[in-house]
């Protein structure tokens, strides 16, 4: 049976050859090779198909400005926001001295691997890092632009007033 059937293919091969050097003989050597291979002119229609889904992140740097505001008696007014890649945060003051702290190293790395902070963060000697801060009311404590999108909520506090001042960010 195998056999057969190899001999059949074998003579059908045979044919090929035959059949390129009748187009041969004619003008077209090229014709004679895109009718061997007709599978290779599937994938391009697959590629083809890859490219579509491209475009939609272009579309995400529009974020948008995100203000949270710390005040008296003690806390960050907005405590628990969604932020996305594209966004900015503002800390501003609106009454009292405060500052943005990471206090967990876990937490610093995290953000610093996400956002781009101005000014730049300080690390803590006790680990973790911290903005610097500020007490006139509608003064910028500091910002930060999202980069890329968080893994996971990510808590803050304050520099003055620790974990009695805490904040959540959270991916959107
Ligand atoms: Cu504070």
């Amino acid at each position: 049976m195998s056999r057969s059937r190899r001999n059949r293919s074998t003579s059908a091969a045979a044919w090929l050859p035959l059949g390129c050097l009748l187009l041969l003989t004619g003008l077209a050597a090229q014709g004679c090779k895109k009718a061997e291979p007709p599978a290779p002119e599937a994938p391009p229609v697959t590629a083809a198909e890859a490219e579509a889904p491209t475009p939609p992140p272009a579309a995400s740097p529009a974020g948008e400005e995100i203000t949270i505001v710390g005040r008296m008696p003690i806390e960050w007014l907005e405590r628990e926001v969604k932020v996305g890649p594209g966004d900015t945060i503002l800390w501003r003051i609106e009454k009292g001295k405060h500052g943005l702290r990471f206090p967990v190293q876990a937490d610093c790395d995290l953000a610093l691997a996400t956002m781009t902070f101005d000014p730049p963060l300080t690390a803590r000697p006790a680990g973790g890092c911290e903005s610097g801060t500020k007490s006139t009311a509608g003064d910028l404590i500091v910002s930060a632009k999202v980069n890329v999108a968080l893994a996971r909520d990510l808590p803050y506090d304050c520099v003055i007033h620790g974990d009695n001042m805490p904040g959540l960010l959270q991916p959107k």
